[in-house]
């Protein structure tokens, strides 16, 4: 039976959607933003950068799929432009880019929290409309709204709760094994898990390792883990390149069945993992959503629509906060019942 954390029939209607209309190619490319308005006061022939800390990344890739079905709907163009490894300074160069080759619309997972700004404001001053998704910066003035999957506070707390039950009531010692370090998304979810490890005096955390969302580096850093923390129990990964690289070193090591593994993934990487027992639960949310409710953002916004107060996509009204920051909801949780039923 399917375990639900908040209304997981809502994801699962939107994402067959998505996934039915996913294959094909972004929209027209008529190259400028002077078409007429169409739908929604969106003009068509927009150009849009989508930007994720890092390309081929299945997850990023995974919510480029929605981007590329809104793009369709609204008659955009929309390029995944970004660097191979997830740094700001890297990600700066494409913002810079993107600002050269006169896109309308930026959407970006800010691989660094603070060293994208800069190049972010300049593109704004450009008439760029920037919207991040997935993950944030700091000074929410260089965009204008943030697709997020759910709260932090709900995705830290999740992970704490897949752990704890993985491990059973005898506890132990647990370790965090992250993207990079200026990840703001990582690093929120790393704070409400902090509070909620709080509430666990079984579990105690005795490391938090940073892999950068680096297949290589992150399977080094568990096995570096096990060596410093010979009793680990569990390793929380909340990032799609860690829990994989976890999961991998674990199933082929001696601390398999020994050491959880949890976090947030993508079901076809931890399928193998989940089927063979090395991985009993994880989570995570739609990821084409986040690309989806983003380019409507941008596009909105580049045709002159105040988003401050509602993002329409698909139809569908989405309420940003004061800080502009759209709820997708809901997380959904995998495990061995139900994992085979989704494919991204
Ligand atoms: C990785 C990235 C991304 C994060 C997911 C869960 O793919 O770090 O930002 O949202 O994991």
């Amino acid at each position: 039976m399917r375990t639900t954390l908040v209304r997981v029939t809502i994801a699962v209607a939107a994402l067959a959607t998505l996934v039915a209309c996913s294959s094909s190619d972004s929209g027209t490319d008529s190259g400028s933003a002077s078409g007429p308005s169409g739908a929604g006061g969106i003009k068509s022939g927009l150009k849009i950068a989508v930007i994720p800390k890092q390309i081929n990344q299945p997850y990023f890739d995974a919510a480029f799929t929605g981007a590329k079905k809104a793009c369709d709907e609204i008659k955009a163009t929309c390029d995944q432009i970004g660097p191979t490894q997830a740094t700001g300074a890297a990600q700066t160069q494409f913002i810079n880019q993107a600002i050269q080759q006169g896109y309308d619309g930026i959407v970006i997972s800010a691989a660094d929290a603070d060293s994208v700004v800069p190049a972010l404001k300049k593109a704004q001053q450009a008439n760029i409309a920037v919207v991040t998704y997935d993950a944030d910066v700091n000074d929410t003035s260089a965009r204008s709204a943030m697709i997020t999957p759910t709260t932090p506070e709900q995705i830290g707390q999740y992970q704490v709760k897949w752990i704890s039950e993985a491990i059973g009531s005898g506890g132990g010692e647990v370790a965090i094994l992250s993207a990079a370090a200026t990840a703001a998304n990582q690093n929120a979810w790393i704070g409400f898990m902090k509070t909620e490890l709080a509430k666990h005096p079984e579990l105690k955390l005795v490391d938090t390792v940073y892999g950068n969302d680096d297949t290589t580096l992150s399977t080094q850093k568990a096995a570096a883990l096990m060596q410093a923390h010979p009793d680990l129990k569990g390793i929380i990964s909340p990032t799609t390149v860690g829990i994989a690289a976890a999961a991998k070193y674990i199933d082929g090591s001696s601390y398999k069945g020994k050491v959880q593994v949890t976090g947030l993934g993508l079901p076809s990487q931890m399928r193998p993992f989940v089927q063979d027992g090395t991985v009993k639960q994880f989570g995570l949310w739609d990821p084409s959503m986040l690309g989806y409710i983003g380019i409507y953002a941008a596009a909105e916004k580049a045709s002159g629509t105040d988003i401050a107060s509602k993002v329409t996509a698909g139809g569908k009204d989405y309420a940003p906060d004061s800080k502009g920051v759209v709820i997708v909801g809901p997380p959904q949780v995998f495990n061995k019942e139900n994992i085979d039923d989704f494919k991204f």
